[in-house]
């Protein structure tokens, strides 16, 4: 059974703590707490799931900082086989090849490769905007935007300027990984601390571009550093309102420095789910990633809390990399009819979540104006 005090706090709309979380993870009663998710997700979303017509760009894979999580199975050093970067003009050909009119997103990161200029993430973004007028560029980490700001020599204000005035439209929450100052180096030892990754993320919003977040889990991390990340996460959204999402990613140990780590288990993603649903009180959507998670377990979480399927992505390199096997791609009609299966009514969306009408005119430009985000 769920804790009848924090049932009742969720009921009454009340901010549940960092031991109200943990006493949320460490229940058996995974129905209960499924339900009690669920509540919130009705309360803030209906019975909505959204989806969205995406194409991921992976620019490269060369990454000069040596992340036990990521190293190996995905990412390159400097001069290792199997390191790939495309030059600009390949970047734009493997956008026209996997674009088509329903494309409404394309998903931009890549490693941090200390042989590209600044500019050439500009004129990326320069170039793909002039090429697909109508596709939202959701571009750059928060650990990409402070290394734009080391090559560069200036502030992150100044290279978020710059990215917005070539094209930039929001960015994704990756590299959020695990924001404690105690398991953080012991996965991504050379990335950015989790407080820089927070700061970055306050200056993206201050500029009034909105971003995803992440939290990854499932390595070696406890269940107080997750709440506590999430805790993390829901203080700055009351500072600036400028988070589209929360991505929890299970992690994926294959080919990692961690590949002796079980993988999660259903139950563990589901709670992780329905946690970070409960705990994220002022985030509007929670995304069941299906590329972690498989299509099926996704689709038993828009039970746990989740009210968002992430996109048709038809190729993603970093967590096949790592032994996900799931992220070869979906098409609208699969993705429409796991969602109508369990009972919800699909909703495709723009990255900003603006609903896209069927047969929409999508030569029309990608929506601008409103963000949502509080004055910085
Ligand atoms: O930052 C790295 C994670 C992230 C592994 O914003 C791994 O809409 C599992 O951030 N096993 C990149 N995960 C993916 C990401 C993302 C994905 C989908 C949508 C959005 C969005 C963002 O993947 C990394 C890291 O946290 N990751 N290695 C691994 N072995």
């Amino acid at each position: 059974m769920i804790d009848s005090a924090i049932v009742d706090k969720v009921q009454r709309g009340e901010r549940l703590t960092l031991a109200d979380g943990v006493a949320l993870y460490e229940t058996d009663d995974i129905h209960g707490l499924g339900r009690l998710a669920d509540t919130v997700r009705t309360r803030l979303n209906g019975d909505r799931v959204y989806f969205n017509v995406n194409r991921h760009i992976n620019y490269t894979n060369v990454c000069a900082i040596d992340c036990q999580l990521c190293q190996g199975a995905y990412a390159r050093k400097p001069g290792e086989p199997g390191g790939y970067t495309m030059s600009l003009e390949q970047v734009f050909q493997f956008a026209a090849q996997k674009y088509h009119s329903g494309v409404t997103e394309f998903h931009i990161v890549g490693g941090l490769n200390p042989a590209l200029p600044f500019a050439y993430y500009t004129d990326l973004l320069e170039g793909l905007r002039e090429r697909f007028p109508t596709v939202h560029l959701k571009a750059f980490t928060m650990v990409e935007i402070d290394f734009l700001s080391r090559i560069s020599k200036r502030p992150v204000e100044w290279v978020i300027e710059r990215l917005k005035d070539a094209g930039l439209g929001s960015c994704p929450g990756g590299g959020a990984e695990i924001f404690s100052e105690r398991a953080r180096p012991l996965i991504a030892g050379h990335k950015i601390s989790g407080a820089r990754w927070l700061e970055v993320a306050r200056a993206v919003h201050a500029a009034g571009v909105r971003s995803n977040a992440t939290m990854l889990y499932g390595h070696i991390e406890t269940i107080d550093e997750r709440v506590d990340h999430l805790i993390r996460l829901r203080t700055l959204q009351d500072a600036t309102g400028g988070f589209n999402c929360l991505i929890p990613l299970a992690f994926h140990p294959e080919n990692t420095f961690y590949s002796d780590l079980p993988p999660t288990t259903g139950t563990d993603d589901l709670k992780t789910i329905a946690v970070a649903r409960l705990i994220l009180d002022n985030v509007q959507h929670i995304k069941a990633y299906w590329v972690t998670l498989t299509p099926e377990l996704a689709q038993v979480a828009l039970g746990f809390g989740a009210d968002d399927l992430d996109g048709t992505i038809v190729e993603e390199r970093i967590i096949q990399g790592a032994g996900g096997e799931a992220g070869l791609g979906m098409t609208r009609a699969q993705i429409e009819s796991l969602i109508r299966a369990a009972g919800r009514t699909p909703i495709e969306r723009d990255t900003l979540y603006h609903p896209v009408a069927a047969g929409a005119d999508r030569a029309a430009p990608a929506p601008t104006g409103e963000t949502g985000l509080r004055p910085a």
